[in-house]
């Protein structure tokens, strides 16, 4: 704010006693606007920043910290001049505490190699680093570590989702990949590894897997004893059978 005060020169005292006695009366309405203009701006700004500081914690951004966290995965889609429907679709993520650390990890399903163009009937198959699923491990200060060696979820095929559930109730998430050209569960052995069981399981599928989902759908009582049983259930969504649910894989495995 800038402001003046002019008197005529004859009229201007010569002392500066002088000067105060004769300023002073008309000055102080000019110091009380400006006085009261500095207060009014205090509480302005500071009401402003309040208002932000509320506007942050109602409409939160979201930085993108991947690289700064440790994570670098790229889907590898593979595209071809053909243009398949595989290379179209997104896959999968999972997050889930592998390890039991109270802390979350991540698992990301990734893509393979396609020729161009690719043979009828062809399997696409991961042939290296580039195209293979990653299991990032969440550390204390919130940076990620690839385990995906260390854990055995490197994958063989064209990923497509992931499904995450205790099917054995042993206390340990166990994953469900889906793909094109079969499926793959993975038991996790609650030491940082995870074993392939698809076979024993016998929920390979095979064609063109997209969704699964476990569930536990009911419990029952046995006979034998009064204790409810749970069954947790997996079921598959084919990509020939978008719009039902597949009762075909079912995978059935029961503890208490
Ligand atoms: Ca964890
Ligand atoms: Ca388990």
């Amino acid at each position: 704010m800038s402001s003046a005060f002019y008197v005529m020169p004859s009229l201007a005292p010569k002392t500066a006693t002088g000067y105060m006695r004769f300023h002073l009366p008309k000055l102080l309405p000019l110091f009380l606007a400006m006085f009261v203009s500095s207060a009014f701006s205090v509480i302005a700004q500071r009401d402003s920043v309040g208002t932000e500081e509320q506007a942050r914690k109602m409409f939160p951004k979201f930085i993108e910290t991947s690289s700064a966290l440790g994570i670098n995965f790229r889907n590898m889609a593979s595209h071809t001049s053909k243009k398949y429907l595989i290379e179209t679709m997104g896959a999968g993520v999972a997050l889930f505490d592998y390890d039991n650390d109270g802390r979350l990890d991540i698992f990301v399903v990734n893509g393979a190699p396609l020729p161009d163009p690719t043979p009828k009937g062809a399997i696409p198959l991961k042939t290296g680093p580039q195209y293979w699923n990653r299991l990032y491990h969440q550390k204390p200060d919130g940076t990620f570590e690839d385990a995906t060696e260390r854990a055995g979820l490197e994958g063989v095929g064209y990923g497509m989702g992931v499904a995450v559930g205790d099917y054995d109730n042993d206390g340990n998430e166990d994953l469900y990949v889906t793909a094109y050209g079969g499926n793959k569960l993975y038991h996790n052995n609650g030491d940082g590894t995870f074993m392939d069981v698809t076979e024993k399981a016998g929920v390979g599928g095979s064609g063109w897997s997209t969704s699964a989902a476990w569930g536990r759908w009911h419990s029952r009582t046995t006979h034998s004893s009064a204790r409810s049983v749970s069954i947790l259930q997996l079921s598959v969504l084919p990509r020939t059978n978008s719009f039902a649910i597949s009762s075909s894989p079912r995978l059935h495995l029961l503890r208490i």
